[in-house]
């Protein structure tokens, strides 16, 4: 991955007005596409033809490696395929588009199959000229490049047997998955991935991974309607800068990362 990022600024680019990128994060069914969902509903985005939307979101989990080989296959249909470790996903990919997307070109995002573990055959998410870009998943801020990217990050703090339980229906009932085998994929892997790459450990661990990096922590996730509300009317914000031809001050966000290293 091409180290450090730039934010286009200038018409030199050929992007002057580059899309607001807002990363968002938390432990799985911690409710961070509700939430991105409830943002969207609230801008009057859902029901706007997606190529003319302005606020889209886009999930990490369209960029999990193609899994070609078929050990890892029947690991992934047995539950232990490690899906919540960095490595099962290309975040060089990722990185790539996100850059596309800041600087204005159309993009193809691939759109993920939970039931068979891979990519949609010829089903993609095109994006082109959207004003505010939201990218959910469990694990975007853990690579820096990627996290460099954001222009506000969100960590959606759900409390671990809510977000459990919501996992387990999610799984045996949309998925169709046995549930000896979503409780212990959730014990062997899931949580102690969430321990180690999405939240620091304990106070001198060396790698302080994603939450640190939030500059909104959402306690509750979606229900939490007053957080979604001051986010909500940042976004707003910015799309009437937009409309107006002005850029909308990160200050504030900015003053209360640095106060909070
Ligand atoms: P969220 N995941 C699957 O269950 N199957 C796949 O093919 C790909 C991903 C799960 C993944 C992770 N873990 O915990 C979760 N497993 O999707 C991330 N096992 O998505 O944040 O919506 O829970
Ligand atoms: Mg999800």
């Amino acid at each position: 991955m091409a180290g450090g990022s730039k934010r286009p600024t200038g018409s030199s680019d050929g992007c002057s007005n580059p899309p607001f990128l807002i990363g968002v994060t938390g432990g799985t069914a911690s409710g961070k596409s509700t939430v991105c969902h409830r943002i969207m509903e609230m801008l009057g985005q859902n029901n706007v033809a997606e190529h003319q939307r302005k606020v889209v979101c886009i999930s990490q989990d369209s960029f999990y490696k193609e899994l070609t080989d078929s050990g890892n296959k029947s690991k992934a249909i047995k539950g232990l395929y490690n899906f919540d470790h960095p490595d099962a996903f290309d975040e060089k990919a990722l990185f790539e588009v996100l850059v596309d997307i800041q600087h204005g070109k159309p993009c193809r995002i691939p759109v993920y199959d939970y039931v068979n573990n891979c990519r949609k055959e010829n089903e993609f998410q095109v994006i082109h000229n959207a004003d505010v870009v939201l990218v959910e998943g469990i694990l975007v801020f853990y690579f820096r490049e990627i996290r460099d990217l954001f222009d506000m990050k969100l960590f959606v703090d759900t409390d671990a047997d809510t977000r459990l339980s919501r996992r387990v229906l999610r799984d045996t009932q949309d998925r169709g998955r046995d549930l000896r085998v979503v409780l212990n994929q959730y014990v062997s892997l899931v949580k102690p991935a969430f321990e180690e790459f999405c939240l620091p450990v304990c106070s001198d661990f060396p790698f302080d991974w994603t939450k640190k990096h939030a500059d909104v922590i959402i306690p509750r996730g979606a229900e939490n309607v007053v957080a979604i509300d001051l986010i909500l009317k940042h976004i707003q914000e910015i799309l009437t800068a937009r409309t107006e031809g002005r850029r909308v001050s990160m200050g504030a966000v900015n003053r209360s990362r640095h106060h909070s290293d």
